[in-house]
């Protein structure tokens, strides 16, 4: 190896062994849309299935130590299943991620939430934040990730500013019984399910409400929630700048919030994000970035998927670590627009795979995690073990 190939694998290797990325517990459950559901016999439908592909999932590519949970979905009798959770942790080498409440599948939600006009329905949202909480304080959990469907389908039906007060009040609390070293993440979406407002629908107003709420609470970019020609990468920078960035649900979409896996339709646009947070990071910023996976794999195999996608991710982070920011920053200073953009894109030309191979060989992983994961025959084995409970396919209506 030459000194500049060591060189260059050396900084590879740093920046690969810095990246961590979170998966959803819901990535491996059967997921649908609307118009139905294609059920896997491989999927996952208990807790303990999903920390096994999740420890899968890190097995394969070291670089997925945390599971992001749905308290609903994952913790139906709440705090009782910490005790279950925290045997999983242990068996499996995962840890329980980001702690996400479930305020949008009760009946009582049909008019909101916390922004719900009745106040025993916005005090009964506010109590499962709240139990949200204790479960994140025992599970020694970072963030509690809220998102809320809450919002209106026509015009004049509710009141938007009276809703905004309701919220206010209820992120105050929330903030207020943060347990110590406790984040609470805002997560904005311009629209679905509602589909005339949203009281969280963009980087502005989930900013207000986690600046309002208290200083440990941050804005949660998810990529798939953005109108199609917004420009994501400067929504970053101004959440950077402004110092309320807390994480992000990375995915793919080529027209709404389709959930896709991360690179699918537009691998460019997660470089353009790496790269503005690497720029910050280079500039002295103190980030503390939860970089997560939100999708749902409604037609791939859900672990073939999710280590597709880690891999993507590993990849997509090097090429932006090899942006060579100082002489791009000559560039960028001298306005000589074509000297940057080939340096900048020339990096996202690069092909790192050789590099990543070599780290994954270097730290003791399968160089190629999806032939890996075929090879194992893993995925056969738990659609043996899981399939035979397998219902019928459910339709819409
Ligand atoms: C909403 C969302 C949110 C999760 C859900 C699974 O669209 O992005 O982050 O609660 O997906
Ligand atoms: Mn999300």
């Amino acid at each position: 190896m030459t000194q500049f190939q060591s060189a260059t694998f050396e900084f590879a290797a740093n920046a690969l062994d810095s990246f961590q990325i979170e998966i959803p517990s819901w990535g491996f459950a059967n997921t649908g849309t609307r118009f139905g559901k294609f059920v896997q016999a491989a999927a996952a439908s208990t807790i303990e299935e999903k920390f096994a592909d999740a420890a899968e999932v890190n097995r394969l590519t070291g670089a997925t130590p945390t599971l992001a949970l749905h308290v609903l979905w994952d913790l139906p009798n709440g705090i009782e299943d910490v005790s279950e959770v925290k045997a999983l942790e242990n068996r499996f080498g995962v840890r329980s991620g980001s702690i996400n409440p479930n305020l949008f599948q009760d009946q009582e939600y049909k008019f909101g939430s916390l922004c719900n006009p009745s106040e025993s329905i916005r005090e009964q949202a506010l109590a499962h934040v709240l139990d949200s909480i204790e479960i994140a304080r025992a599970l020694d959990s970072r963030d509690i990730s809220l998102w809320m469907a809450d919002g209106s389908n026509y015009p004049g039906s509710q009141s938007i500013r009276r809703r905004i007060g309701w919220l206010e009040e209820a992120m105050r609390t929330i903030h207020d019984n943060l347990a110590p070293g406790l984040r609470l993440l805002v997560e904005y979406k311009p629209f679905e399910p509602a589909f005339y407002h949203t009281d969280i629908a963009d980087w502005g107003m989930s900013s207000h409400f986690a600046r309002m709420a208290g200083p440990h609470a941050r804005v949660l970019v998810d990529t798939g929630h953005h109108y199609s020609g917004q420009n994501i990468e400067q929504i970053v920078a101004w959440l950077l700048h402004t110092g309320m960035l807390g994480g992000f649900h990375f995915n793919d979409r080529r027209y709404a919030d389709d959930d896709l896996t991360l690179g699918s339709i537009d691998p460019y646009q997660v470089f353009r994000i790496f790269h503005e947070i690497l720029v910050a990071e280079s500039d002295g910023l103190q980030l503390d970035v939860a970089y997560m996976i939100d999708q749902s794999h409604n037609l791939k195999g859900k672990v073939e998927a999710m280590v597709q996608t880690v891999v993507t991710a590993q990849e997509l982070y090097l090429k932006a670590a090899l942006v060579d920011r100082e002489q791009l920053a000559v560039h960028q200073q001298s306005c000589d627009l074509v000297a940057a953009e080939e340096l900048f894109r020339g990096a996202f030309w690069e092909d790192v795979r050789p590099l990543t191979v070599a780290w994954r060989e270097a730290r003791g992983l399968p160089a190629d995690p999806l032939a890996a994961l075929r090879a194992s025959g893993y995925v056969e084995r738990i659609a043996l073990e899981r399939g035979s409970r397998l219902g019928t396919v459910v339709s819409y209506a």
